[in-house]
C-alpha cells in the first residue's frame, strides 16, 4: 500500500504537470487540498506514533524547554557545552552524527533552569521517515522553544539552502514558527451550506477555494469568519487544530572561520530572520545568546509569598508571559486551584500592593504573590 509519502509525491507530481487554465482551476484547487490534507495526515501519524514507537526518552524538567535543529557537525553539541557550562554529557566530534539520542542539558540564568535538548543532526526528508528524522522533529513538537543552526563551510561561507529545508521540515509536522494560531472563526452548523464573512481582503483564498478545501474534509455546513489575510494553510490548520506554536531563531555558527566579506554581507542575506552570529569554539556572543534565548521564551518570575512572611526571593516560579493566576496555582500543586479562595499580588499587575486578585488575573515578571486556599 502506498505510504501517506507517496500519495503526496504523487499528488505533487501531477499537480505540476497541470497546466492551469479556466478549464483546470476547479481541479488544481482538488489537488492542492488534497496535498494539504495528506500533509497535515502526516503530521497526525508522526505525532501519535512519535517517530515509530522508539521515540526518545528524556524526562522534561526545568522551567522550559528547548530543542536544537540542525544538520550533522554543525556544532549543536558544541553549543550545548558552551550553554549549560559543560553541564550535559553531551560529545562533540569533527565527524556526522556524532549524537545520535537526545541528550539534555540545563542552562541557568537569572533563578531560571531552561533544558536544552540536543539532538542529532537531521537530514534531508527528516519528516518523511528518513533516519531518526520522525523522532527527532516529533521532540520539536512538544517544546517551548526552537534553536535552528546553520553554519559557515570550511571556505568560511554562509547559504540557506539548508534552512530551507530545516523550516520546511518543522512545517511538513505541523510545527509553526513565531506565529500565532490563525484567527479564523469557524460555526459548524447542521444547515445552510457554507458562509463566509471577512473583516480583510483576502489575497490568497477565494469562496470556491474555500469551499474546495471544506469539501475535503467533509464540511458542507459552517458559518466562516476571516479576521486576517489567511492562507489556504491557515484554513486547514485551523479545521485541524493539531499545530503548534513555537518561538524560535537561527543560531549561525562558526563565525570564527567565516570570511570578512560573507560577514558584511550577513544582515542582507538574512534580512527578515531573527538570527545571531555565534562560535561554539571561542565563546564569541555566548552571553548575548542565552540573553537571546530567555527574551524569546517570554517567561516571567513570580516570587511566592507565604501568608504574614517574607517573599521568597531566591526560587521563583517561572511561567509564561500572560499566564493568570489559575497557571501559577496549577504549577504549584493542582490542589491550589482547587481550593483557591483569593490571592494578594504585589508588582507590576496590582493596581495597589497587595490587591485582592482572582483565578484570571493576569500577573507580570517580578510580582510577589500569596495565595489564599481554602481550610
Ligand atoms: N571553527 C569552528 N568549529 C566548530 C564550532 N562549533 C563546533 N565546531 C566544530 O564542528 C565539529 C562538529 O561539532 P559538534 O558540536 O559535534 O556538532 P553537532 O552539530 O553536534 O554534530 P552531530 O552531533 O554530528 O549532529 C567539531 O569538530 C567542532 O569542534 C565553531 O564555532 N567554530
Ligand atoms: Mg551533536
Amino acid at each position: 500500500m502506498p505510504t501517506t509519502e507517496d500519495r503526496i509525491a504523487d499528488l505533487e507530481a501531477l499537480l505540476k504537470s497541470t497546466i492551469p487554465n479556466k478549464h483546470t482551476m476547479k481541479s488544481i484547487l482538488t489537488l492542492r487540498a488534497n496535498i494539504a490534507k495528506l500533509r497535515r495526515e502526516l503530521v497526525k501519524e508522526i505525532s501519535s506514533r512519535g517517530g515509530g514507537g522508539t521515540g526518545f526518552s528524556v524526562k522534561k524538567s526545568g522551567d522550559a524547554q528547548v530543542g536544537f535543529i540542525g544538520f550533522p557537525s554543525t556544532g549543536k553539541s558544541t553549543l550545548l557545552n558552551r550553554l549549560t557550562g559543560g553541564h550535559t554529557d553531551s560529545k562533540v566530534a569533527a565527524y556526522d552524527f556524532t549524537t545520535v539520542d537526545c541528550v539534555p542539558g540545563m542552562m541557568n540564568y537569572e533563578k531560571m533552569r531552561i533544558q536544552l535538548l540536543d539532538l542529532p543532526g537531521i537530514i534531508l526528508g527528516a519528516s518523511r521517515g528518513k533516519g531518526r528524522g520522525r523522532e527527532i522533529l516529533a521532540v520539536l513538537r512538544s517544546v517551548d522553544g526552537i534553536m535552528m543552526i546553520i553554519d559557515f563551510d570550511f571556505e568560511g561561507r554562509l547559504t540557506l539552502d539548508r534552512l530551507t529545508i530545516i523550516k520546511q521540515e518543522l512545517y511538513n509536522i505541523g510545527v509553526r514558527l513565531n506565529r500565532k494560531p490563525p484567527n479564523i472563526g469557524i460555526k459548524y452548523t447542521h444547515k445552510g451550506g457554507i458562509g463566509m464573512s471577512t473583516g480583510v481582503k483576502l489575497t490568497h483564498l477565494t469562496p470556491d477555494y474555500v469551499r474546495t478545501i471544506l469539501s475535503e474534509y467533509n464540511i458542507t455546513n459552517a458559518q466562516l469568519t476571516f479576521y486576517e489575510d489567511s492562507t489556504p494553510d491557515d484554513l486547514i490548520d485551523s479545521i485541524l487544530g493539531n499545530c503548534q506554536y513555537v518561538p524560535a531563531f537561527l543560531i549561525v555558527n562558526k563565525i570564527d572561520i567565516a570570511r570578512p566579506d560573507e560577514v558584511a554581507k550577513l544582515p542582507e542575506l538574512l534580512k527578515g530572520e531573527d538570527w545571531i552570529p555565534v562560535s561554539g569554539v571561542t565563546g564569541y556572543n555566548i552571553d548575548a545568546l542565552r540573553e537571546k534565548l530567555i527574551k524569546k521564551l517570554d517567561l516571567i518570575r513570580i516570587f511566592l509569598k507565604p501568608r504574614d512572611k517574607e517573599p521568597d526571593m531566591n526560587k521563583p516560579l517561572i511561567l509564561k508571559s500572560g499566564a493568570t493566576i489559575h497557571d501559577a496555582c496549577n504549577k504549584i500543586h493542582k490542589d491550589f486551584a482547587r481550593n483557591f479562595r483569593f490571592a494578594k499580588v504585589w508588582g507590576k499587575s496590582a493596581k495597589h500592593p497587595g490587591q485582592v486578585v482572582h483565578l484570571t488575573h493576569q500577573l507580570c515578571d517580578g510580582d510577589v504573590l500569596t495565595i489564599f486556599m481554602r481550610a
